[in-house]
């Protein structure tokens, strides 16, 4: 049994929303359609049980005003494990990252991007060990921008989507990836060195204050040791 309870510290409604996540009406979290937003200042408790089919990555998000809310960054990553072990045994490094997307500069769409709420060369690096087996969770929790992130260096495995096994796992080299979805991906580090880890798409690679060195954005690296 899972009890969030969300107190409003913002001077404006908001809500808490679990895509994906099969649960009631009652705790969808969706403002002004499964509930009325709540006041600054209030709070809700959303309560509800998890069971074998939620095992997973997840996204949670605002589920009020979401363009500016989601922008502004009240979203996260819900990960359900299982009852005993682990979802991804063979994986000595199981990782989490999380696409971000702002509007700046007076833009009305996302026009500038990170990971783990950090543009390159802040976000966050991964250091896994030479020949082990590393799994990602990738959450993209942009409001509004698909991403096509990238790999360098390997053929990667989707292993699942939106928190649903893949009967099969199938090898890819970029991964689509729309707002709201999670992916989880598997690699072999078999390649010593510093692999880029990336959006292919290349307006995600350079935000608006990143002209001088042409790199940014939706990019990190993953160094293999
Ligand atoms: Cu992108």
């Amino acid at each position: 049994r899972v009890q969030i309870l969300l107190k409003n510290e913002l001077n404006e409604p908001t809500t808490l929303n679990f895509p994906g996540l099969p649960l009631p009406a009652s705790q969808l979290g969706i403002g002004d359609v499964t509930e009325r937003p709540i006041p600054p200042g209030g709070e809700r408790l959303y309560s509800f049980t998890v069971t074998p089919d939620m095992v997973g990555t997840h996204l949670y998000e605002s589920g009020t005003d979401m363009a500016s809310e989601i922008d502004q960054g009240l979203h996260g990553v819900l990960l359900v494990d299982p009852a005993r072990g682990s979802l991804y045994p063979f994986a000595k490094v199981d990782a989490l990252y999380e696409i971000d997307a702002w509007m700046v500069d007076g833009s009305t769409t996302e026009n500038a991007f990170g990971l783990d709420g950090k543009p390159y060369p802040n976000a966050p690096e991964l250091t896994v060990p030479y020949g082990s087996r590393v799994v990602l969770r990738i959450v993209n929790a942009s409001g509004m921008c698909d991403h096509a992130m990238h790999v360098h260096e390997t053929t990667f495995w989707l292993l699942a989507e939106d928190g649903h096994p893949l009967p099969v796992p199938r090898p890819m080299n970029v991964l689509a990836i729309a707002p709201g979805e999670t992916a989880d991906i598997e690699f072999a580090a078999d390649v010593r060195g510093d692999w880029m880890f990336h959006c292919h798409i290349l307006d995600h690679m350079m935000n608006p204050d990143d002209e001088v060195d042409m790199m940014g954005g939706l990019v990190t690296f993953i160094h293999v040791k």
